[in-house]
């Protein structure tokens, strides 16, 4: 056997003890090309996720009902691009630079969450992100607390904390839309009905078609299954629209006694694939805005580099 052969074995031998143990593997560890990977892809499309996210809630900005509703909607929006620093930063621990993985977006060879494809069409909406979208993002991320890569677990402990608020958010407005006028209550259902079904694909292919899924586990990067933490999302949302009049739009929506759990009606998978592979209702919009942006902000990255660079002479030159 080579020298190097045994290295490696050596290498892996350590890091799978690591996991077994529940140890968290930090950055400087050693660490199969494998696991890097899988969690750059992972990382680096959730930190997208997050800043694409931007886009749907900003256009209410400034049309939002109330000075009140303004502020809790702009102070949400800034702490969504704080999530996306914190995974950015995180996802470069692991040996990829921020300018490779905006590259990866602005080519499509990275992915973001499928459900910042879709359009708001009025103020109910805002609600219906918050209250579903972040409610999905909080099942899936606190679940992620316990992820075993170090740096990304610490990172879902602070969004998950911010999650909540946002979750609260979205349901509050729901539920004043819910208590409101006719036509109030009207919207509020409608935001529901456009925003239900992209919000369950927001926990990815069922089990049996999730390809990265086998490997997640063994590496304890997921620590439960992308359908037990869709059931986990249905079973306490279900009770919350009950408790404000809100009607979910599944008419094979189901308790199931025996499973403790809700059936749900069959997930629309061609409209997920189609919106993921860039064909969604706004996937084209999104990804300009976002390259025209980062364009425009060229400068305000030189000037930061050069301020950097200025500052690291003076600290060598003393
Ligand atoms: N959208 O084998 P699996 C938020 C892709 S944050 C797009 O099951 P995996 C906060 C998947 O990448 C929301 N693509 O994959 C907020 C793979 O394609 P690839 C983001 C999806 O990784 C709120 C293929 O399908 N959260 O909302 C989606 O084991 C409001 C096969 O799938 C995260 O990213 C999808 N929904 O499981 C911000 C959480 N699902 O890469 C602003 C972290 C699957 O081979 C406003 N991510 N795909 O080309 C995860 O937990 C996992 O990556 C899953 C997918 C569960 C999303």
């Amino acid at each position: 056997m080579e020298k190097t052969d045994t290295v490696l074995e050596e290498m892996l031998k350590n890091f799978e003890e690591k996991i077994n143990r529940g140890d968290a593997i930090e950055p400087k560890d050693k660490m199969p090309d494998g696991y890097r990977k899988h969690l750059i892809r992972q990382m680096s499309q959730h930190a997208h996720s997050e800043v694409i996210g931007m886009q749907p809630e900003g256009n209410w900005i400034t049309r939002a009902p109330s000075l009140r509703a303004k502020q809790i909607l702009l102070a949400k929006i800034q702490d969504e691009g704080g999530h996306g620093l914190y995974l950015y930063s995180a996802a470069e621990t692991l040996g990829i630079s921020r300018s490779e993985l905006i590259n990866q977006l602005h080519t499509g060879k990275a992915k973001y969450s499928n459900i910042f494809n879709y359009p708001t069409l009025n103020w109910a909406d805002i609600g219906a992100i918050g209250w579903l979208v972040d409610g999905a993002a909080i099942v899936n991320q606190v679940s992620l607390q316990r992820t075993s890569y170090g740096p990304y677990s610490r990172a879902m402990v602070r969004i998950c904390k911010e999650e909540s608020f946002h979750q609260r958010q979205g349901y509050e407005i729901m539920a004043k839309m819910m208590a409101g006028t006719k036509e109030q209550q009207e919207m509020a259902q409608d935001a529901m009905n456009r925003w239900w079904w992209p919000s369950l694909m927001m926990f990815g292919p069922h089990d049996g078609d999730s390809p990265h899924t086998g490997d997640a586990f063994k590496w304890k990067i997921k620590r439960h299954s992308n359908d037990e933490l869709r059931h986990k999302f249905i079973d306490k949302t279900v009770q919350q629209a009950e408790v404000i009049g809100l009607t979910i739009p599944d008419k094979d929506l189901k308790w199931n006694e025996a499973k403790g759990h809700y059936d749900h009606g069959a997930i629309n998978w061609d409209e997920f694939y189609r919106t993921i592979n860039g064909n969604g209702p706004c996937n084209r919009q999104r990804l300009a805005h976002h390259i025209k942006v980062h364009n425009e902000g060229a400068w305000v990255r030189e000037a930061a580099e050069a301020y950097r660079a200025k500052k690291e002479k003076a600290i060598f030159n003393n």
